[in-house]
């Protein structure tokens, strides 16, 4: 028995898969594993069919070898279809319910089915494995006036890849018969007519003739056999009618159709990818458009801001921290007098300087915070950007300023001096850490030369102190502390402060700018990588529309080849 080469097509296949491998598709991988699936399944299924009671179930039995497999009855019997299956074990049945949910049936009861779409059963039979590349399948019989078997042949008709039609030579091919040709002509040009009963019908061959002729005139080319289940050749019967099927022919055939399927189906899909693909660069085009005017806006308000926090850092600045060191100084007016009374001039220095100190440092702290607050708060975005970009972008820019606040509340300027390394020692060396750290040594700059000219003038106006009074005098020493030498630091003060503090607020500026510059970079980094998304997106659209056109081509030349 010639066996099917199923790999007959696999070139074809290798093509489509090369095709759905350019997208990614679920809908061409499922296409693919149908395919697949129906190649692995595939076998020839014969139907046998006829008239009721012409000994289709009789004949069936007869090839398989097991005598009472199918019902045989001289009335309407078989009701059920019933598909042949080879097995090596033992034979057993399986009832296919209308969802395809499958149940095992007891042997006994394999002749009265009821309540199922079809049936299965698996024989172990040497014919069946023989012919195992072909499904034999018993039907019900028509013109039996039966709706039910009429109902359940009609439901399974167009299931054929080859049929065998059965007819009792005592009731010769009349209308009916034709009409059950011409149907399965439309489903498979593998058709044979076996005329059993033989043994019954003296006039077999004329009947034969007469049938051969009839077949003739109506255009049908179908081979006619005649046969007989009590004859020795019984089992032979099927194999002869269906000898001349050739089972290539058959599967290349059906593949054929099958493969044209599933190319139209690709060409489908491609063409709704294609609908569905369309150049859409509108998000990345809104994103440029958003970066490039936070840009500008950047730009512009740094550059108006600077002025009004140079002016803010500047003569009243100076009042402030004044402010903050006189009565830092008033309140270690009397400290002062006693070291001064007990004519210790170095201790009335330290006193005044660690008096000094901090207040220089907190009116600077105060002062630095509230401008930067101030400069930070007003950044504004709305109007320039869209809602949430403009948030995303002020919170982005304030970040840097609120992470210096904190530093300067969290009173790093007063360990000034050690302030860099602590902040070295329990920051990460990130953007903040170098933006705060510069902040804190500007800041440290500017006290410390300060302070160094306080320690240098000291003792000079300590000294008019002693010159004017004698020691014990302790009211009239405080009352000179506040009315001579307080006003001579605060003059002396006054100038070193003023030099220094615009200097310094130059410099803060300059942080300030170099944070701005910074963050201009980085939009301008985001830029030009959003830029280079654009320019991809539009290379891959191309190459999407150029492999559906090449695929196409491809398509249409398999179907082409596939027709011829
Ligand atoms: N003498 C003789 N009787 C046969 C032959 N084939 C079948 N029969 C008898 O004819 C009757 C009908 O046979 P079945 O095999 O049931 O016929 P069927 O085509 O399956 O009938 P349905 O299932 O009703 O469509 C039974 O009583 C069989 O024994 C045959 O070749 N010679
Ligand atoms: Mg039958």
């Amino acid at each position: 028995m010639k066996k099917i080469n199923k790999n007959k097509f696999d070139s074809t296949i290798s093509k489509l898969k090369n095709i759905a491998n350019h997208y990614g598709s679920e809908a061409l991988q499922n296409q693919l594993q149908d395919l697949e699936d129906f190649i692995s399944n595939f076998n020839i299924n014969v139907l046998v069919v006829g008239p009721f009671n012409a000994g289709k179930s009789s004949l069936l039995n007869k090839f398989i070898g097991v005598d009472d497999l199918l019902l045989e009855d001289d009335n309407p019997t078989t009701a059920l279809v019933t598909e042949l299956y080879p097995t090596n074990e033992e034979s057993h049945f399986v009832g296919v319910r209308d969802d395809d949910s499958e149940v095992d049936i007891d042997p006994e009861a394999k002749d009265t089915l009821k309540g199922f779409k079809k049936a299965k059963f698996f024989v172990n039979s040497e014919n069946l494995k023989k012919y195992a590349d072909f499904t034999f399948v018993d039907t019900p019989g028509y013109g039996s006036g039966i709706e039910a078997h009429n109902n359940v042949l009609k439901s399974y008709i167009n299931n054929g890849s080859a049929y065998i039609l059965v007819f009792d030579p005592e009731k010769p091919l009349d209308n009916q018969d034709f009409r059950f040709l011409r149907e399965i002509s439309q489903y498979s040009k593998y058709i044979s007519v076996i005329a059993t009963r033989a043994d019954r019908n003296p006039n077999i061959d004329t009947v034969m003739n007469h049938c051969r002729e009839l077949l003739e005139k109506k255009g049908l080319d179908v081979p006619i056999f005649k046969g007989s289940k009590w004859a020795e050749n019984a089992a032979d019967i099927i194999p002869n009618a269906i000898s001349g099927f050739d089972v290539q022919e058959i599967f290349d055939e059906i593949l054929k159709k099958r493969l044209l399927v599933t190319a139209g189906n690709f060409l489908a899909e491609i063409s709704i990818m294609e609908n569905s693909s369309g150049l859409n660069t509108h998000d990345l085009d809104s994103k440029i458009y958003e970066f490039e005017a936070a840009k500008t806006y950047l730009h512009s308000y740094f550059e108006s801001q600077k002025k009004s926090l140079a002016d803010a850092m500047g003569e009243k600045a100076v009042e402030a921290i004044l402010e903050e060191v006189h009565s830092a100084m008033v309140s270690q007016e009397y400290a002062v007098a006693r070291a001064l009374m007990y004519n210790s001039d170095v201790a009335a220095q330290a006193i005044l300087i660690e008096a000094i100190r901090p207040a220089l440092s907190n009116a600077l702290k105060d002062i630095t915070a509230r401008q930067i607050n101030d400069m930070m708060r007003n950044i504004s975005f709305d109007g320039v950007l869209n809602r949430p970009a403009a948030t995303e972008m002020t919170g982005l820019i304030t970040n840097v300023a609120k992470n210096a606040r904190t530093y300067i509340e969290q009173g790093y300027l007063q360990k000034i001096g050690s302030s860099i390394d602590a902040l070295k020692k329990t920051q990460k060396k990130g953007s903040t850490f170098k933006n705060v750290a510069s902040l804190v040594a500007i800041l440290t700059d500017f006290i410390n030369p300060v302070l160094e000219a306080i320690i240098v003038f000291l003792p000079d106006i300590l000294s008019l102190l002693k010159e004017a009074l004698g020691p014990s005098e302790e009211e009239k020493i405080q009352d000179y502390i506040k009315a001579v030498i307080y006003p001579q630091i605060q003059c002396k003060l006054h100038e070193h402060l003023s030099l220094v503090v615009s200097e310094q607020s130059e410099k803060l500026v300059a942080l300030l700018q170099k944070n701005v510059d910074e963050q201009i970079a980085s939009i301008e980094t985001q830029l030009k990588d959003i830029r280079k998304q654009k320019d991809s997106r539009k290379n891959e659209f191309k190459n999407l529309l150029q492999s559906i056109s090449n695929d196409r081509k491809l398509l249409t030349d398999l179907e082409k080849g596939l027709e011829a």
